[in-house]
């Protein structure tokens, strides 16, 4: 190792000898305490982006500090490798996206090694390889057999020109991406996995789940949407029908002007068989494409269907709707619409001139107006103009309607939830392929040998799937029975959703997952990834946990104690407009940029034409935005350890990054300062200290070190807090700076206080870190140190500052001895000129001493 600092040679050099000697390969030993430190594995999507080093780098950093605190670490790392991106690459270039991903794997992994992440490599997982679905299929199969996976008809995405189902991205404002052809809705059979059953286990754990942060259980609770409410059946006039609805506010009951159903209502069905106008409506609404999340904005759409209901409790008529903003796949798909009380209602019944009537007036001691001619008034209140009723709380009505309606079988409460049941059905090729098979009698099987293979070997042409019509997949023989191979292929957050657990024996052959090695594994301690997973995969990854508890392979109740979510990694984005007002985006390369004191970019112009470009602030690095910096140019230019301590140095861990190159730079400079600095001083045998023999300026770094050890500790452990960690670091190594070497204490104490800033920054800059290690001979690899101690005697000050206050305000400092009694720190304080000046004339009525803190001297 050479004493110039030159890291890709170091880096190289390092990692050679961490592979070479297995270093991070985990093995289960009962012996020590376990530390599992998982970070979600990437989609092979082709190159590593700023948000996986971020990502990628807290996780080692956590599992680097464990692994010193003498933690037994699991550390993997694997391929979330199905999906769209690769099916579609695949198509583009008329190759298999198999090889597609292989390669990409290939160059993401060489990434992440020259990263130096520790990671056990022999238990990388790769989720579109048989031996690693087979045991997802084999699951799916006990789901089935307990009826907790099932099969229905469900709406899709179609395009009538491709005759294809298209995925949602595949879907541009409501036209086909390749055709520009509107896309319909179309149902079609799809399966399920009943995730509703485990709708109240998953929202009552939440408050289990200590570790998470209240964003993300907040999240959840409301994607789980547990209700209170009152199940109950309007009847139709002249028909022995009934149209049953669902509400969490039986308290405006009486408030309801009319009901509205679905577009696919049997009973709007039925009313459009002689009403060609309002099927045609019918059949626009069920041709849009609106999600649920986009409900709340869209256009309110309706149409009256004729057929009368009948108010369950006054027996008054009011007319039936079809409306664009009730969903067949929600609820009964019918509600009861209160105009008066809820906005969506009211918005509705102002646009086609329905009766809005106020059932609620706001509680006395509540400063909320009701102006009904304005927007509805969704507070709870009094109950007025409803009869019996009138005077009644909104809760004390929701119990005396519910008895009401109870009492004469018109209605009961019930609890609701807003959660669906999973949709794991993809109409795509490059997935795991759903193991069911329709036999020639009709019957629905499971399959019953695993894997049911995905062949890597067909023709990809459009968006159909190859599997469909290909005999060769499809045809089997069961018993003698004559059988099709189901062609969908599973949503690729079933494999995001029990990777985890396979990491803790990826090799197992003969069961989905070695329970022995599992329960010693599990949970996982630490998990770290973007918060967009906040719902549908944290979600999906609890449930399957369960699932899999439920199945007897694993013995806890969530997958995971702590979850760290990082911030996105933003960049500065610049953009000139062209004659027609669009935008185009520019790389850094092609701008010329001033900036100000601290860094920021105040103005640029284009190097090409010196056009004046817009900056158009910090967003999120993207392809689209040309604003991405690549982590390997980061890695190329100045190496891994500098593209780790900035990132971890740059922001909190939870909030977003904006990236700087000075920034960048900064990181380099600290590393070749501090490498200089130990060659130059620390690179000598350790000497004992003895601190009651140091004088005042050892005493001081000694004592510098260790409140150093004790607050990078703290930092990296509980509070996660390593741009603070790494800034003691820096205050820490600006002292070592300052100190000057005159005898052998001093030499002593500085070769302590540089071994102790380089360990402490290890975790984040291992690859200098262990290099200076060597350079200085130490026996063991710096991994395997332990976690440094703090001194706690060193901690002691001998000295103290107290501020001095005259009046309350500041007026001096002054050192005093840390022993100090109240009436010595009195007595320096009187005598401090500065007290003096603003005392002079005055006479002292009173003097507060705190110790340890202030002096305050109350004078008039
Ligand atoms: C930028 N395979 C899934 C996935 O998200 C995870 C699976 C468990 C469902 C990056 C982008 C600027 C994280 C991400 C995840 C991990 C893997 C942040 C992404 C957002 N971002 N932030 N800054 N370049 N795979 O490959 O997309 O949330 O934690 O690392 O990401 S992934």
């Amino acid at each position: 190792m050479q004493h110039e600092y030159n890291p890709s040679e170091v880096e190289s050099s390092v990692q050679s000898i961490w592979d070479e000697n297995k270093v991070f390969k985990a093995i289960k030993d009962t012996s020590k305490e376990k530390f599992y430190c998982l970070s979600m594995l990437p989609y092979p999507s082709g190159r590593l982006h700023m948000g996986h080093v971020r990502n990628y780098t807290i996780g080692d950093v956590i599992s680097r500090h464990q692994r010193m605190l003498g933690k037994n670490v699991l550390q993997p790392m694997g391929w979330d490798a199905f999906g769209l991106p690769a099916e579609n690459a695949a198509i583009k270039n008329k190759a298999q996206p198999s090889a597609w991903t292989e390669e990409n794997i290939a160059y993401m992994k060489n990434q992440l090694k020259s990263l130096g992440f520790a990671y056990d490599w022999e238990r990388e997982v790769t989720t579109c390889k048989p031996e690693y679905y087979k045991w997802e299929q084999w699951f799916f199969t006990k789901l089935v057999e307990k009826d907790l996976a099932y099969k229905k008809t469900s709406a899709v995405n179609w395009c009538p020109n491709d005759e294809t189902v298209l995925a949602n991205e595949q879907v541009h404002d409501g036209l086909c991406w390749r055709c520009d052809t509107p896309v319909e809705k179309k149902e079609i059979d799809q399966w399920f996995i009943r995730i509703t059953a485990y709708a109240e286990e998953l929202l009552n754990c939440i408050d289990d789940l200590e570790g998470w942060p209240d964003s993300v259980k907040t999240q959840q609770r409301n994607w789980i949407g547990r209700s209170e409410g009152l199940e109950m059946t309007f009847k139709l006039k002249d028909c022995d029908e009934s149209v049953s609805i669902y509400t969490t506010r039986p308290d405006t009951l009486m408030g309801v002007t009319y009901v509205a159903v679905a577009a696919r209502h049997p009973v709007a069905e039925k009313a459009a068989e002689n009403n060609p106008e309002l099927a045609a409506f019918i059949k626009e609404c069920n041709q849009s494409t609106t999600a649920e999340a986009d409900i709340a904005t869209m256009e309110k759409k309706g149409m009256a269907t004729g057929v009368k209901a009948l108010h369950p409790v006054t027996g008054d008529e009011v007319d039936v709707w079809v409306a664009n903003f009730v969903l067949m796949d929600y609820g009964s798909g019918a509600v009861m619409a209160v105009p008066g009380h809820d906005q969506r209602d009211w918005e509705f019944a102002h646009k086609y001139g329905i009766e809005i009537k106020q059932v609620i007036e706001p509680a006395k001691d509540c400063d909320v107006v009701c102006d009904l001619s304005k927007e509805a008034f969704t507070e709870k209140g009094l109950l007025v103009n409803s009869g019996e009723f009138d005077g009644l709380t909104s809760s004390e009505a929701f119990e005396r309607i519910a008895s009401w309606l109870e009492s004469k079988g018109l209605g009961q409460k019930q609890v609701n939830y807003r959660m669906r049941d999973w949709g794991v059905s993809r109409q795509r090729f490059w997935g795991a392929p759903i193991p069911m098979i329709k036999l020639e009698t009709g019957e629905m099987i499971t399959a019953k040998e695993f894997p049911v293979e995905l062949p890597t070997h067909l023709k990809l042409e459009g968006a159909n799937s190859p599997l469909v019509d290909n005999p060769e997949f499809q045809n089997v023989v069961i018993d003698g029975v004559k059988g099709k191979r189901e062609t969908d292929t599973f949503d690729t957050f079933m494999e995001s959703s029990w990777y985890y657990a396979r990491y803790t024996c990826p090799e197992s052959d003969d069961a989905m997952l070695d329970s022995d090695e599992a329960n010693y594994w599990l949970p996982v301690d630490q998990y770290i990834g973007g918060i967009e997973h906040a719902t549908m995969h944290l979600l999906y990854f609890r449930f399957f946990h369960k699932l899999m508890r439920d199945a007897g392979l694993v013995d806890s109740d969530e997958p995971a104690r702590k979850l760290l979510t990082q911030g996105m990694v933003l960049s500065e984005t610049f953009v000139t407009k062209d004659d027609k007002g669009g935008k185009n985006y520019h790389t850094i390369e092609e701008v010329d940029v001033e900036k100000d004191s601290k860094g920021k970019a105040i103005r640029a112009t284009l190097k090409s034409t010196g056009e004046e470009v817009i900056l158009a602030g910090m967003e999120k690095m993207s392809k689209s935005k040309m604003n991405g910096v690549d982590p390997q140019a980061l890695i190329d230019q100045y190496g891994a350890d500098t593209a780790r301590l900035y990132t971890m140095f740059a922001a909190p861990p939870e909030q977003s990054l904006e990236w700087r190159e000075d920034g960048v730079n900064g990181a380099s400079k600290f590393i070749k300062r501090l490498w200089k600095l130990y060659v130059d001083h620390a690179l000598c045998d350790d000497a004992n200290i003895e601190l009651s023999s140091l004088n005042k300026e050892q005493k001081a770094l000694y004592g510098k070190t260790h409140e150093t050890i004790q607050k990078v500790s703290d930092d990296y452990g509980r509070r996660h807090s390593f741009n603070t960690a790494i800034a003691a670091i820096m205050e820490l190594t600006n002292a070592i700076t300052k100190f000057a070497v005159k005898d052998e204490q001093d030499q002593a104490v500085i070769k302590h206080a540089l071994d102790h800033a380089v360990i402490l920054l290890s975790p984040v800059t291992p690859h200098m870190a262990q290099a200076l290690w060597q350079l200085a001979g130490k026996e063991k690899l710096i991994v395997d140190e332990a976690w440094p101690q703090v001194d706690k005697a060193a901690l002691v000050k001998d000295e103290i500052v107290v501020v001095l206050q005259v009046n309350g305000k500041v007026r001096s400092k002054i050192s005093v001895a840390a022993d100090a009694s109240k009436d010595d720190i009195e007595a320096i304080a009187m005598k401090d000129e500065n007290v003096a000046r603003f005392t002079e004339g005055k006479t002292i009525r009173k003097v507060i001493v705190v110790p340890g803190r202030l002096v305050n001297i109350v004078a008039n």
